[in-house]
Parts: structure tokens; sequence; C-alpha cells
């Protein structure tokens, strides 16, 4: 059964009555039930609201909430979930989030997804902080057969990205990725570091490059993804999401809250541990999955 006629018969088994029209009791458990999937407070108070104003019966809920979610998220802008990288133009992928959710893990499988696609491909170790992370780094760059940029130990992130620029822009890669560390030694550093790092990647491009920054969420972790995503959204400008550990238990509803509340959207999603593990997030076919 998929996840969200899992939502809708749960509610039909709690509420016994077989009311053919949605009432009040209806429509509180239907939000609780979409808070507890993951979809967030204000999606899941919206949707009722508007089966509120606009009633329906039972049978059609699930239908009702394809087609508000498909509203919601630009039926008609799909490319809004595509990343408009160009091989005519230097890309910058600025990969960021907190430990552990995959950010190194999920900047090899790019690397490795770009290369194939004939992209002339860089990665730099801009988390100079961890001493393992760059060995980590170093073995997803061989995995993808793409070249990495890193400095002597003790390097600052900003020259790592200062450096990783300026070999691009005179070896004409046109894929840099950026990997950057997730904790420094306190949150008000790291936001500092990462502004200084959009920084330097501003001063040093040309409108004709395209910056991305991506912020990486463990989808396993459901609402307190959507806390990451407010704290980093106040450090500096995001513009999408790679959500990973996609496989196993797939929390679908985190997807929703977050484009939802930030009008952020994920243009990918990691499905496993392997080089080939992550997809282009399709919202069409994602939706067609989950009803
Ligand atoms: N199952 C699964 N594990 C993942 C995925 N992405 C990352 N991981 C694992 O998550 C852990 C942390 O990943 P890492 O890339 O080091 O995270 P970082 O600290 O953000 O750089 C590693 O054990 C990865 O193998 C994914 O899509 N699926
Ligand atoms: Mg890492």
């Amino acid at each position: 059964m998929s996840f969200f006629s899992n939502i809708v018969n749960k509610i039909k088994t709690k509420l016994s009555s077989s009311a053919r029209l949605i009432d009040d009791a209806y429509l509180e458990e239907l939000e609780a039930q979409l808070i507890r999937c993951d979809l967030g407070v204000k999606l899941a108070f919206d949707f009722a609201d508007s089966l509120r104003k606009n009633p329906c019966g039972e049978q059609q809920v699930q239908e009702r909430l394809k087609e508000f979610l498909l509203n919601a998220f630009g039926k008609h802008d799909s490319d809004l979930f595509k990343l408009k990288a160009s091989k005519n133009q230097l890309n910058i992928l600025l990969v960021v989030g907190v430990n552990g959710v995959g950010k190194t893990t999920s900047i090899g499988k790019l690397a490795h997804r770009f290369k194939k696609q004939g992209y002339k491909t860089l990665i730099a170790a801009g988390d100079t902080f961890r001493a393992a992370a760059e060995e980590q780094l170093n073995h997803w760059a061989q995995r993808a057969q793409v070249d990495i940029l890193q400095l002597e130990e003790g390097a600052k992130a900003s020259a790592v990205v200062y450096k990783a620029i300026e070999k691009a822009q005179t070896e004409n890669y046109n894929m840099l990725i950026i990997d950057t560390a997730g904790r420094l030694q306190n949150k008000a550093n790291l936001m500092e570091e990462l502004t200084k790092l959009k920084q330097v990647i501003d001063k040093n491009t040309d409108p004709n490059t395209l910056v991305e920054t991506m912020l990486v969420l463990d989808s396993t972790t459901g609402s307190n993804a959507v806390l990451q995503a407010e704290n980093f959204m106040e450090a500096t400008e995001l513009n999408s999401i790679i959500l990973t550990k996609f496989d196993g238990s797939a929390r679908a509803g985190v997807v929703f809250s977050i484009a939802y509340n930030f009008k952020l959207a994920v243009k990918f999603i990691g499905t496993g541990e392997r080089l080939e593990d992550i997809e282009e997030f399709d919202l069409n076919q994602f939706i067609s999955k989950y009803f």
C-alpha cells in the first residue's frame, strides 16, 4: 500500500463512522496523520482548510491531496526541481549540511554522475575541520575518477574554495563541487564560514557561472530536517536540497514539508551507499509512486 493511501486508510479505521462527507473529527484526524507523516504543520493545516472550504467525500480525499500537492509545487513548473547546469558554463555546487547527513557521499555520487554526462568535474575539499574528511573525499574522487583540489593541512576552507575556482577557470572545468564542514567549534562559526565561502565564490565568478548552494538533509530524521533547513537559511541563501538515505525507511512527507515551507526544491535523492545511488527528483513520478 502506498504512503498516502496508508494515511487515508488509517483515518478510516480510526473513525469507524461511515459518514460519506468528511466532518470535523475526520479533518482533525487527517491533520494529525499528515503531521505524523512529516508533511509539516503548515501543509497539513492548509490542506485541511481547503477541504473545509470545499468539502468532499472520504473517497476523494486522496485525490484532493494529490491535486493540492501538485498545485502547491507548480504543476506547470516541474523545472523547479531540476538543476539548471549546462556544459557551456562553469557550474559550482556548494554542498552544505550538518555532520553525517551524507554531504561527502552525495558529492562522490554527483561527481560520478556529472562525469558520465560529460562534464569536466572537479571536487574541492572544503571540509578542512576534520582530518578524516579529506581522506574520505579523496576516496570518492578516486571511485568517481574525477580530480580533487585539496590544500596542505591547516589551510582555510576559503583558501580551498578560492584555489578551486581558479583551477576550474584556468583549466576549463565546467563542474565544481565543493565539500564543506558540517560542524565547527560552534554554530555561529559554522554559519560565518559558510557566509564567507559564498562571498569568495560570488567575488570570483562572473554572472555566467551557475552557483547553487545545496543543503543536504537526511530523510530519516523527519521533522528535524526542517529545523536544520531553518538554521542554514539564517546563515546563507539556499537554492535546493539533496535528500539522502531515501532507501530503507523512506519518509516521503519531508520532501513536501520542506518544499512547502521554504519554497526549496529537492533536486536529488540519495538512495544508498553506492556510486550510482543518486536520482534526479521527479515530482510527478514521486507523487505517482506514493499515491
Ligand atoms: N543508506 C544510505 N546511506 C547514506 C546515503 N548517503 C550517505 N549515507 C551514509 O551516511 C553516512 C554519512 O555520510 P557522509 O557522506 O560522511 O556525511 P557528511 O558528514 O555529511 O559528509 C555514511 O555512512 C554514508 O555511507 C544514502 O543515500 N543512503
Ligand atoms: Mg563529510
